[in-house]
């Protein structure tokens, strides 16, 4: 078992360590990694009644790399799964968080191996400490700080807690006080389910949407954009914009199944091939110090391929980490396994059926988006849950530990 596991590890580091151009191409730069709550993709870049919903983040697109095609891969643990996963590079569990169910286990994560390379580390998040078991899990991942609701002040009330605005700005000012270079994780808020603003900061016309849960998301959706314009003048204001990775991503979906608002906004109708994509993909932004390498990148990514990459792009090896993830700048195709068990090449995407057999899922051909023979899933499908199986393995286990003795 632990050798089957040794062995899968060690074929996942020779596709993700290379050493090419971007290989410590941004060496001790800073970096501000945001989580944003519930923020998907399909919104990015569109309209309503004129007026643009994310315009910042558009802005910002044009100078920054741009994951079109890239998957939240969270379970039951939310919010906490994807800070694990985006830290880890580790799955979540198939059922309940690791944050609460396995803090003290071994990992290897992105803030306690930056810290031992120098960086003064801090996690920001302006809610209650012991929420999702925080205060534990940030010990042991070995942040050097963790601000929280305590921390902030309460100038700016939206929905659970601080306004994003605020709490840009505020974690702007408490990062002025860490020695660079330094890592701070910023956890966004405002835009948590059930998505109700405060009149005096709705700023978007929702119109047919008015007075719907969907519109109230477009809206918050829209206030957490305006924010994230803030943040970056912020950061130019602070003179950090030039020495620093800024990292963007979604957390998970907004939990409005239903599929006819997508369809009126998106003005189509829509498969079970586009809803299952729409429920699972939130953007990825990376914006580098000198704006290199801006594009739209289309090839299927996720959120443990976080970790792996960043320590890429700062020069730091991955080979002695068990990390399950991608490297972004390896050149190498991807594979994207969500915890669901659906999972996606970039030219077949796998949904699982609820019965969790093989046969009964659906095998789509992502060329045609049309229903493929489910044979063609087979390999792929046994690689996926191979995959979920190791890593529910390593984290139930506490296997990282006894593994790294062994090497
Ligand atoms: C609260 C926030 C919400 O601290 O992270 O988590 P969620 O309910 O989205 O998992």
């Amino acid at each position: 078992d632990q050798q089957e596991i040794q062995r899968w590890f060690d074929q996942a580091k020779s596709r993700r360590v290379v050493q090419n151009e971007t290989f410590g191409a941004y060496r001790d730069s800073n970096i501000i990694v945001v989580q944003a709550e519930a923020f998907m993709n399909f919104m990015i870049g569109k309209k309503i009644g004129g007026q643009e919903i994310t315009p910042n983040f558009n802005r910002l697109m044009q100078e920054s790399m741009y994951y079109s095609n890239f998957y939240h891969q969270t379970g039951q643990g939310r919010t906490s799964d994807a800070d694990f996963s985006s830290q880890s590079s580790l799955h979540p569990l198939p059922t309940g968080s690791v944050f609460v169910r396995f803090p003290d286990h071994e990992y290897d994560v992105l803030p306690s191996i930056l810290k031992e390379n120098g960086y003064e580390t801090g996690a920001f998040h302006a809610y209650e400490s012991s929420f999702w078991n925080r205060l534990n899990m940030y010990k042991a991942m070995n942040y050097d700080h963790f601000y929280s609701k305590s921390d902030y002040k309460m100038d700016e009330a939206i929905g659970w807690s601080l306004g994003d605005k605020s709490f840009f700005r505020q974690s702007l000012e408490l990062m002025s006080t860490e020695k660079q270079p330094s890592y701070s994780f910023l956890i966004t808020l405002s835009s948590h389910h059930p998505y109700t603003l405060p009149a005096n900061v709705q700023e978007l016309d929702t119109g047919e949407f008015k007075g719907t849960i969907f519109g109230d998301y477009l809206q918050s959706v829209h206030y957490v954009d305006a924010a994230v314009g803030e943040l970056v003048e912020g950061m130019k204001q602070q003179g950090i914009w030039d020495n620093t990775i800024l990292v963007f991503y979604g957390d998970h979906d907004n939990s409005i199944q239903d599929k006819e608002p997508y369809e009126q906004f998106l003005g189509k109708s829509l498969t079970s091939l586009d809803m299952s994509q729409i429920m699972n993909q939130v953007p990825l932004l990376i914006h580098l110090p000198d704006g290199q390498h801006a594009g739209i990148f289309d090839e299927p990514a996720g959120q443990l391929d976080m970790a792996p990459s960043l320590l890429h792009l700062l020069g730091i090896s991955t080979e002695s980490y068990y990390m399950m993830g991608n490297n972004l700048f390896s050149g190498q195709e991807r594979f994207v396994v969500l915890r669901s068990g659906a999972f996606t090449d970039g030219k077949l995407y796998y949904v699982p059926s609820p019965d969790s057999r093989f046969d009964n899922g659906s095998c789509y051909d992502l060329t045609t988006r049309k229903l493929a023979d489910v044979e063609k899933c087979k390999i792929p499908y046994e690689e996926a849950n191979k995959r979920l199986s190791i890593s529910d393995r390593v984290i139930t286990g506490d296997l990282i530990k006894l593994l790294r003795t062994k090497e």
